[in-house]
This record gives structure tokens, sequence and C-alpha cells, in this order.
């Protein structure tokens, strides 16, 4: 068997969602066409450790049909969607993954992953390359290279490279602008206050909103609560992103100061403890907390455990704590990321770009076969433009073009005023 799922009798629901995500990922589906065509995959074995979504699901549906033999587990404990797993196994393809796996269990599906000895891997995360380094030292030699997806994957495949130990190349795909400034912004912005909501159906309008961190996830949840009608104070330590903040209208704050106003708390930093005990000392009763950031150290759940006498499950991904003086903390998801643990992560059609980046980093080093460096590398420039080309196209929009005369212009230092 080349799967462990919840239930593949979910496979028909499943398909159901990953054909309604198909119909809004346009630029990925055109790569597939032309990558059933050219297969750029052939002969390429894939470990992927990236959330079972619906979207994922339409990257290994492209993947397969450019060549590629695929093997696939999900990066997250939370994020699986079982229905989308099924249909994935149903239709022949490896996979390891289901909704709620123990910290054992995620290792397991990862090492099942490898099993094939892949010459790609394909990181949201990095905890497959991790896994890869650390434990299965011997697959180095035939892995060409990897991909990243996240912000903080990224963060530790640099600081691995610059300490000397990464042993393969890698691509941090969160890096492309198509990706880090619309998925990070757009859809973390829309996809955390999704799960906000689908925990809690709570009304925005009027709440106090504390964003931990105002980097591309903080800022895009903070302008999207915003127009909610929340107001948003945005917590920082880097001063120019404290700036962008207020100059962006919202109100900055340590959070000390900050953990006394807020209705809604959501964490965004990729850094850990940012609500820590003597925070959850001084909010007022009915605070509501998350977190959006990759891993789920940004809360500090041991200090909230320790300061509470009760705990009841409200509803999905919903936990109230009453805390020794009575006043109640709301944390939602486990302190997992919010929007995949308890909505479906982003939209499709922003995923179509981030997943379109991640389909074209495959296919380069594939192409590029083992002659790069071991470090981390950023796709060209050039593939942005041309990515949002096509973005802008099957949205229906055309822009202006320079005209010659204006070409000129822009490389003529000599004219001024
Ligand atoms: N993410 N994937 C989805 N719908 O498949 N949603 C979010 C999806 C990715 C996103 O690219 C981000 O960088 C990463 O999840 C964080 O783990």
């Amino acid at each position: 068997m080349n799967h462990k799922v919840a239930d593949l009798k979910l496979a028909d629901a499943g398909r159901l969602r990953i054909d309604w995500a198909e119909s809004r990922m346009p630029v990925l589906m055109a790569l597939r066409e032309k990558g059933k065509k050219e297969q750029p995959l052939k002969g390429m074995r894939i470990a992927g450790c990236l959330h079972v979504t619906k979207e994922t699901a339409v990257l290994v549906r492209t993947l397969i049909a450019a060549g590629a033999e695929v093997s696939w587990s999900g990066c997250n404990p939370l994020s699986t969607n079982d229905e989308v797993a099924a249909a994935l196994a149903a239709e022949g393809t490896s996979i390891y993954a289901w909704h709620g796996l123990s910290t054992e269990e995620f290792y397991w599906c990862i090492d099942r992953t490898l099993d094939f000895k892949p010459t790609l891997t394909l990181d949201d995360g990095a905890d497959l390359i991790f896994t890869v380094h650390n434990k299965h030292a011997e697959l180095v030699d035939t892995i060409i290279g990897g991909t990243e997806e996240t912000t903080t994957g990224v963060h530790r495949l640099r600081a691995m490279a610059a300490d000397g130990k990464l042993k393969y190349p890698v691509y941090a795909v969160n890096d492309s602008e198509t990706k880090w400034d619309f998925d990070n912004v757009y859809g973390t912005g829309q996809s955390s206050l999704d799960g906000v909501l689908r925990a809690t159906s709570v009304l925005l309008a009027g709440k106090t909103i504390v964003v931990g961190g105002y980097g591309h996830c903080g800022r895009g949840v903070a302008t999207r609560a915003a127009g909610m009608g929340a107001q948003v104070i945005a917590t920082e330590v880097k001063p120019t992103m404290a700036l962008k903040a207020v100059l962006d209208g919202h109100r900055v704050m340590p959070m000390d100061e900050a953990a006394k106003h807020g209705d809604v708390f959501i964490t965004s930093t990729g850094m850990k403890d940012i609500l820590v005990g003597r925070h959850f000392d001084v909010m007022k009763d009915g605070a509501i907390i998350c977190n959006t950031g990759h891993y789920d150290c940004e809360i500090n759940i041991d200090d909230l455990e320790a300061r509470a006498k009760g705990k009841r499950h409200i509803r999905h991904s919903n936990e109230e704590y009453t805390l020794k003086d009575g006043r109640r903390v709301y944390l939602l998801a486990q302190g997992r990321l919010i929007n995949l643990a308890a909505a479906e992560g982003h939209p499709s059609e922003v995923m179509d770009m981030s997943f379109a980046n991640q389909y074209l980093a495959l296919c380069e080093l594939a192409k590029k076969g083992k002659s790069l460096d071991n470090t981390v590398f950023e796709l060209p420039p050039e593939l942005d433009q041309e990515l949002a080309q096509l973005k802008l196209e099957t949205m229906g929009l055309s822009i202006d073009k320079l005209t010659p005369e204006q070409i000129a212009y822009a490389t003529d230092y000599a004219s001024g005023t």
C-alpha cells in the first residue's frame, strides 16, 4: 500500500473540492497543459511535505502530469484536509497524511515519503529537508535539490547554508515577488480571519484586534481586519516595521500594553513567546488568542495551562481556559496556524501563483541537474513578471506597454529639468 489516510470513503467529496480549486487556478492549469506535452519532470521522484489542501492537490496532479513520481505528507499536524488526502490516495498517489496526527506519526509520514529515494524535495517549513539531513544523510547523493514554500523555512535553510551545513541546493520559492507579495499578504490576511470566524463566529466590527508582528503576514491580517471595521493594534520589534504600521493607520505599542486592550490576538511573527504568562494575566475576560505563524511556539500554551483552573472544548478549534481569577481566554486551533487548522488555508486564486512558482522551481532543478552550489537560490525576477502577466490575462485584464520613446527616456540619464 502506498498511502495512509483517514478514510478513503471521503474521496468523492475530496475530488469535488479539488475540481473547485482547479477552476480557480488558471495559471497552474496552463502550466499543467504545457507540462503534459513537454514532460519536464520525467524521471523525477518528488517527495513533498506541504499542507494537504485542495490547492496542494492541484499542484500534486500537475507534478504527476509533467512526468514526476510523487510521494506526499502534510507539513502540519492540523492542516490536512482528509477529503483531499483521500481523493489523492484514491487516484493512486502515494500520500501519508491525516488530520490530527501526533508528532511521532508526523515524522513517520515524512519517513515513508523518503522510501522511494527522491531526486527532489519540496518543503513548507523545512521539516522534510531537516529529516533528510539529520536522519537519512545517505539520500543526499541522489537528491538534485529542493524547494521551500514559506518564510520560516527559508530562514532556517539560510542559517543552515551560512553554517555550511546545507547538503543540496534549495530554491526559496517564498522569496519570489509573486509569492510573498500576494500569498503572504492577501492570502494570510483573508484566510487567518476566515479561521477566526469559523472557530468563533464573532463580530469583528468594533473589536480591538492585536496583530503580533507587522511583516507581510501581519500587514495582510491588519489590513483585512481594519476593512471589517476592527481597530488594529500592531506590535513589533523592528522600528521600520512599527513605523509602517503607524503610517498605515494602526496603533502601535508593546505587547505588555496591547495585552490589556485586545479582544482578539493574532500572532504572525515566526518568533516564539509572543504571548506569555504576564500577558494572559492582564487580558480582558473573553479574549480570543490565536496564531498564524508557521510553528505553534508563538503562544506559550504551558503558561496558559499553568494559569487555568478549568478547560472546556467549546466548538471546533476553540478551547476555553478559565483562569484562576475567573477570566476566560479562548485559544483557537491549539496555537497552530489558524488559517489552515480552522479554515482551508489561503484561497485558490492566490495559491495559483505560489504553486506556479513551486512547479517552475522544480522544473528548473530537474533541468539543471546536479550543477548548482549547495546554497539557497531565488527564482529570476523576470519570471515574476511573466507569471503576473499570465495571471492578469486569466483575469481578463490588460495593462500599458512602454513606447520606444519611453524606454529611451528611462535610460537617458542626461535629460533633466
Ligand atoms: N499555504 N498553503 C495554503 N491553501 O494550500 N494555504 C497557505 C493552501 C502555505 C502558504 O504558502 C504559506 O507560506 C505556508 O502555507 C505556511 O505554512
